[in-house]
């Protein structure tokens, strides 16, 4: 197999390399990543030696047609991230979350190459807190932010490549991911890198939003999963059962950090944030026989908090440039 992996420099995108260069080791893989400030070449200082790596915009449509030819199959992570982000500055969402995966499609169509394209359950909306739905492959897209409206646009297009001209494609929408090297813009490292440097976490709102939170090894594992054992053309939701409500996290952070329970304040919330996410994964867990191994948000965020503690050098500057944006936001 050579594996095209795209954003493969960023959290889940390097763990998905670390992982299959460790499990698959008969497999050939590139990196094609444009190192925008989530991306971290250093991440795949590991795997160097077994990793072609790519500096490069999945916008770019030479430099995806020239990798695509000379692949098997792309797994497609590379996007903008961040839900605060793209409510400051849409555009690059935009450009490297529908542009790009339009690039990337054309090129699989031109060179008839399998594509699992990566997306998020945010493309569905969100959930009452009472509601006893969760979202399954058959629930409507209903986005909220630019950033879920660009992934559900690139959900879109896949599904539209696939029907129109028959493009070998699956999709996986995922619930939220936690684990080493996330950026500290997102939820739990930030408070995790808050705690450590003597801030109290910031809950936006009342913090009563509910997250369905997964680890990014079981979510690396369902990509795999589908990506040997999948249906063409099918799309998959993938979570692992994990619900809970940002102040529990901020709870359970504050308990394994040795910190007081009310330690942490109350900012002012997102706009047009989304109350609740919930993933129903029996179509997944059904046909590929995939479960999730972390099934102890306790365990794995006892990992997740020992990997930053140790990785201070990986996380101080970002932590610095991060914390003036949120500044400059208010929150
Ligand atoms: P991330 O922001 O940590 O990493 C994104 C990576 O993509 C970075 O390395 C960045 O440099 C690269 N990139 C950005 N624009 C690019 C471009 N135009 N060309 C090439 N590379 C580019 O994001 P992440 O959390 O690792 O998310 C990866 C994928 O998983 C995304 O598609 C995201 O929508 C999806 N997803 C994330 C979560 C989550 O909880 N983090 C949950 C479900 C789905
Ligand atoms: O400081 C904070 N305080 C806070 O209360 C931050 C950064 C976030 N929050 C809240 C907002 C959300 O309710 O925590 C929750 C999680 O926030 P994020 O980490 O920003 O994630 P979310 O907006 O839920 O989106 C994530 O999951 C789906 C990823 O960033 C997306 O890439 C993925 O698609």
């Amino acid at each position: 197999m050579r594996l095209l992996v795209t954003g493969g420099a960023g959290f889940i995108g390097t763990n998905f390399v670390l992982r299959t260069a460790a499990t698959r080791p008969d497999w050939q893989l590139t990196v094609l990543d444009a190192l925008t400030y989530a991306g971290n070449r250093e991440n795949l200082a590991s795997v160097a030696g077994r990793v072609d790596f790519v500096h490069g915009s999945v916008a770019d449509a030479d430099v995806v047609d020239r990798l695509v030819a000379s692949c098997d199959a792309v797994v497609h992570f590379a996007a903008e991230s961040h839900n605060d982000n793209s409510l400051d500055d849409p555009w690059p969402f935009l450009e490297s979350n529908v542009i790009g995966t339009y690039r990337l499609l054309e090129a699989v169509r031109r060179h008839a190459k399998r594509l699992h394209h990566i997306s998020t359950d945010e493309v569905y909306g969100d959930l009452e807190l009472d509601d006893p739905a969760r979202f399954t492959e058959d629930t409507p897209l209903n986005p909220s932010s630019p950033y879920s409206a660009s992934k559900a646009s690139a959900d879109l297009l896949v599904r539209a490549w696939v029907r129109s001209f028959g493009v070998n494609a699956t999709l996986s929408n995922c619930s939220n991911n936690y684990g080493p090297y996330q950026h500290v813009e997102k939820f739990i490292p930030r408070q995790i890198t808050n705690i450590l440097t003597g801030v109290k976490p910031k809950l936006y709102g009342q913090g009563r939003n509910v997250r369905d939170w997964i680890h990014v090894d079981d979510h690396n594992d369902a990509v795999l999963a589908i990506l040997e054992r999948g249906r063409s053309g099918e799309t998959y939701l993938i979570g692992a059962d994990g619900e809970l409500d940002n102040r529990a996290i901020v709870a359970l952070l504050l308990e394994l950090m040795g910190k007081a329970g009310d330690w942490f304040e109350l900012v002012s919330d997102r706009p047009g944030h989304d109350l609740r996410y919930a993933i129903d994964s029996s179509k997944l867990r059904a046909e590929t026989g995939w479960t999730p191994r972390y099934q102890d948000i306790r365990a794995g965020l006892t990992q997740t908090i020992s990997w930053y503690r140790d990785h201070e050098d990986w996380w101080a500057g970002a932590k610095a440039r991060t914390e003036q944006t949120y500044r400059r936001l208010g929150r």
